[in-house]
């Protein structure tokens, strides 16, 4: 078999089915990764969504025998929303995140993955593969570097001179030798915009990231977000961009190669209060296909109240009130009080104390005391 030969046919195919960037590296460990991961999980920066396994995580033949090299893959997705919906007094909207536009990219990358695993077993029948996009043991950016995608940036995002980091990633371990590619120089150089950027000064080094204090981190919560941050979320329902959006490399990148990757500006710019009153079933048949949904609905409402918090909403007071009072959920209750507070505590006092009176949960009590006082 010429595996040279197969590299450039898989290359060339990978273009026909809306992959924009391909790169091989060995199965070898990842060595270094390994180590800023046992010291990251010591320092506590860890958000808790990684896989656990770090010698999984690390050691691409402990996840396929006969491991030889990773394909990685990357499919870039828009900076800027067409049609943009404004947000206006009375009628605010919220925001996901850039990487949660459109159809959710662990489906649109799985789709062509899927179709590259068939394109090199119709070529090697004999073949082993196994592919992964965010949810497998693999760290994706780690695996781009290596294989040549894009330089790790100091926001930890892998950049692309190409795309910027407006990428999603993607893998496939496979058990054919092929000529690994040579990873990309760092071209940070000096600047130091993310970090500057960053809300919350979660980037605490360049290429050192604190994901406990990370904006996109919290809006995924199910807790109650610390008061610290809250007024840092925005109106962000879900993810955050600034610190990719602060970077220089990524000024006018804006790339429309994939239909399936738009936003609708009605479900990534949503209106903030028609999201408080959304069941279950309603919540899924609306956002049910975004990426942003995966923790359901519960983080992205505690979020939106945030948000009405953010912009002041007078007309949200009497959603909110009703929330207090008869929410069963006391995380919505302790962040009600508190955009209440934000929002016109003083003349909803009344309504405060009424809710006090009934009130049980400690958290929330403590909230309400809080704005009352
Ligand atoms: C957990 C997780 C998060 C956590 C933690 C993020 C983090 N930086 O660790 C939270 C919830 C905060 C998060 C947020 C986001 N995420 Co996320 N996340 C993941 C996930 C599942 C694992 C990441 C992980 O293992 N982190 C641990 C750290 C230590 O490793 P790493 O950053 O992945 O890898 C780099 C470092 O280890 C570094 N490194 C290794 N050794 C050393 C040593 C030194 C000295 C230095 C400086 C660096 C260094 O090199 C690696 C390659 O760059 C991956 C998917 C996956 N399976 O890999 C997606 C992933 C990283 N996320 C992604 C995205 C898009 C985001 C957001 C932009 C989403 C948003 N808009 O809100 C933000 C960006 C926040 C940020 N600045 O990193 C993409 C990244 C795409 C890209 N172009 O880089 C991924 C790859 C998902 C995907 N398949 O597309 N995420
Ligand atoms: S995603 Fe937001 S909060 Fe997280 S590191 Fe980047 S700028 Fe900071
Ligand atoms: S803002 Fe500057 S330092 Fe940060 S990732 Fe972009 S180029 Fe690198």
């Amino acid at each position: 078999m010429n595996y040279s030969q197969l590299k450039q046919e898989v290359i060339e195919y990978s273009k026909t089915i809306g992959i924009d960037k391909i790169g091989f590296t060995t199965a070898s460990p990842f060595n270094d990764l390994r180590n800023r991961l046992i010291r990251q999980r010591e320092l506590n920066f860890q958000s808790g969504f990684e896989e656990k396994d770090i010698e999984k995580r690390t050691n691409p033949s402990l996840l396929m025998s006969g491991a030889q090299s990773i394909i990685s893959i990357a499919v870039a997705y828009p900076s800027k929303m067409k049609n943009r919906t404004i947000s206006k007094e009375g009628e605010r909207r919220g925001i996901f995140s850039r990487a949660s536009w459109g159809l959710d990219y662990h489906i649109v990358l799985r789709r062509r993955l899927e179709k590259l695993e068939e394109f090199i077993r119709d070529k090697v029948p004999e073949v082993r593969l196994k592919s992964m996009v965010d949810t497998g043991e693999l760290a994706d950016r780690a695996v781009a570097e290596r294989a040549g995608i894009g330089w790790s940036g100091k926001n930890c995002a892998i950049i692309t001179p190409e795309f910027g980091s407006y990428v999603y990633l993607g893998e496939m371990i496979t058990s054919l030798p092929f000529e690994p590619d040579t990873p990309l120089e760092d071209q940070c150089g000096t600047c130091n915009k993310c970090i500057e950027a960053c809300p919350t000064g979660a980037l605490v080094a360049g290429g050192q990231i604190n994901a406990q204090r990370c904006i996109s981190f919290l809006t995924q919560t199910k807790e109650a977000i610390p008061e610290e941050f809250r007024n840092k979320i925005g109106n962000r329902l879900y993810g955050c961009d600034s610190c990719q959006t602060a970077c220089p490399v990524n000024k006018g990148k804006d790339f429309h190669l994939h239909a399936e990757v738009e936003a609708d500006p009605d479900i990534a710019k949503p209106l903030l209060q028609p999201l408080l009153s959304l069941s279950n079933r309603q919540f899924k048949e609306k956002f049910g296909h975004v990426s942003g949904a995966w923790r359901g609905k519960n983080p992205i409402q505690r979020n939106a109240v945030i948000a009405l918090a953010h912009f002041k909403d007078q007309t949200a007071l009497d959603d909110l009130i009703d929330i207090l009072k008869h929410d069963p959920r006391p995380v919505m209750r302790e962040t009600a009080a508190w955009a209440i507070g934000k929002i016109d505590g003083k003349n909803s006092r009344a309504a405060l104390e009424e809710a006090l009176e009934k009130e049980t949960d400690e958290a929330v009590i403590f909230e309400i005391n809080k704005v009352l006082s």
